[in-house]
């Protein structure tokens, strides 16, 4: 496979660049943590390592180095398509290089040898209850595909450490094969008539969600697909699912496991769930309004909302601090393929009122708006309304990311991660005065 060709070429130098580091400046002081750091959500502390991909602040999420805009232009697309094959960026993501069209179309194919689902995953999504939400049976689906991992059962035979990456890869090339698929699934099981349509093998892995899910709108749909499931994929490695990724991954865990343990993570409605409260929220505005809301109307109400303590979906962010680059990608497909769109014209009226609405508290520190602000109002206009689905679509996406991320931690031999708790008292012995006295085993 063309992957494992390219990761163990460039491996070495990866292997050696990590060694100079820890052998050469062991001691050099990157963070001193503070105490409102270690109570706020180890806020801004600088604890990892993630090359596949980077958020700054201002400028958004860079893949592999290359800004959104540039991902969007530079991967290789299908004939008649506007946007790029998820077999490039997977391929970007993993090796760290731009694909030709050959082998985004090897990666592609390969996802083809790998799409269906076992049944006895099928069985068990089928025998929850109707109500479990989407995110659980999506994680449930994932762990049940866990019996097939290649690393579990190598590693039991005794693998050797530096080949751990290996079959890592493996897995996740199986298993993101099978997330269109599995995604559709818990859709038309949930939602639908409850049938599985077999993938189409002349579309890419993103069209096919569109495909099997019957979305009557296809080729439109099918190309938001493509664009969706390229601006979730990752964005650096210390969110919360991609952390929750790493840290399970680090004892060893394979790749389901670890993906399993990502998606409750991005379950929550701080992280992915946030697309549907999005949602939810902008119908809520879009009918507390008899006609069209104006937009002092719009500030009146987004005032009144957050006086009461409520937060507003789709804004703020924990590193960001500026509008997402992920959300303009969408907005400039909403203006293309729906300017007519009345929830997309109310997503633009807001974004035109709001960021001031959210600098008047003084204490929001990003007023712009996150990926989340728009992705639901996409769906909605092609026909996909079951908000409770939108995170699904999210994971599917970040898969991709969480796995690559995965595959590089086993290719550096990154160790099991265990850091430190202290109690309070340590912490108010150490403000009145009194020596530091644990004593951290290295
Ligand atoms: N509406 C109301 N209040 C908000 C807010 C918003 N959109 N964004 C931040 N705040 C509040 C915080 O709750 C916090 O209030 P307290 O001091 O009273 O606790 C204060 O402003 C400072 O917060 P911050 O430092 O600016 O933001 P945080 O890093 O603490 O939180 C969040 C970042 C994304 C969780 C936050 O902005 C939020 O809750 N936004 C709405 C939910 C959302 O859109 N989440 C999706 C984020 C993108 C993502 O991860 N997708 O997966």
């Amino acid at each position: 496979m063309i992957l494992h060709d390219r990761i163990a070429e460039i491996l070495p130098d990866w292997r050696n660049r990590v060694n100079r580091l820890v052998t050469e400046h062991r001691d050099f002081k990157v963070c001193d943590v503070t105490i409102s750091q270690i109570y706020q959500g180890i806020r801004g502390v600088q604890i990892q390592v993630a090359d596949i991909s980077y958020v700054d602040p201002y400028e958004g999420i860079r893949l592999r180095g290359y800004t959104i805009p540039e991902v969007l232009e530079k991967l290789p697309r299908l004939p008649g398509c506007e946007f790029p094959m998820a077999g490039g960026l997977y391929f970007l993501l993993m090796a760290d290089a731009l694909p030709t069209f050959e082998e985004a179309m090897e990666v592609e194919n390969e996802w083809k040898k790998h799409m269906e689902i076992p049944r006895h995953v099928v069985n068990m999504i089928h025998s929850m209850p109707r109500e479990t939400h989407p995110m659980t049976l999506f994680s449930q689906a994932i762990m049940a595909l866990q019996v097939d991992s290649i690393f579990a059962r190598q590693y039991l035979d005794g693998l050797t450490k530096t080949d751990y990456w290996k079959p890592t890869l493996d897995d996740s090339i199986r298993l993101t094969a099978k997330l269109p698929s599995l995604a559709a699934i818990i859709y038309n099981w949930k939602y639908r008539n409850g049938e599985i349509n077999a993938p189409n093998p002349d579309l890419d892995w993103s069209g096919n969600f569109a495909y099997m899910i019957e979305n009557p709108n296809n080729h439109e749909y099918e190309e938001l697909c493509r664009l969706f499931f390229l601006l979730h994929s990752d964005h650096e490695g210390a969110n919360v699912s991609a952390h929750t990724a790493h840290l399970v991954n680090s004892a060893l865990s394979d790749i389901y496991l670890t993906s399993a343990a990502a998606m409750n993570g991005l379950a929550g409605p701080l992280h992915g769930l946030a697309n549907q409260e999005c949602l939810r929220w902008l119908l809520k505005v879009y009918n507390s309004f008899e006609s069209f809301p104006s937009k002092d109307e719009l500030a009146d109400f987004a005032r009144r909302e957050l006086k009461s303590g409520r937060v507003i979906p789709g804004y703020g962010h924990a590193v960001l601090r500026t509008t997402d680059p992920r959300f303009t990608a969408q907005f400039e497909f909403a203006r293309k393929y729906l300017p007519d769109d009345e929830l997309y014209q109310l997503v633009c009226r807001i974004y035109e009122v709001l960021p001031d609405i959210l600098k008047e508290t003084g204490k929001i520190k990003n007023p712009y708006p996150n990926v989340d602000a728009i992705n639901g109002t996409l769906q909605y206009h092609y026909g996909v309304r079951e908000f409770d689905f939108y995170t699904v679509l999210f994971g599917v996406s970040r898969i991709l990311g969480i796995t690559a991320h995965a595959v590089w931690a086993r290719a550096l031999n990154k160790p099991i991660e265990r850091p430190k708790s202290l109690t309070t008292a340590m912490l108010e012995e150490r403000v009145a005065g009194k020596p530091d006295t644990i004593e951290v085993a290295m």
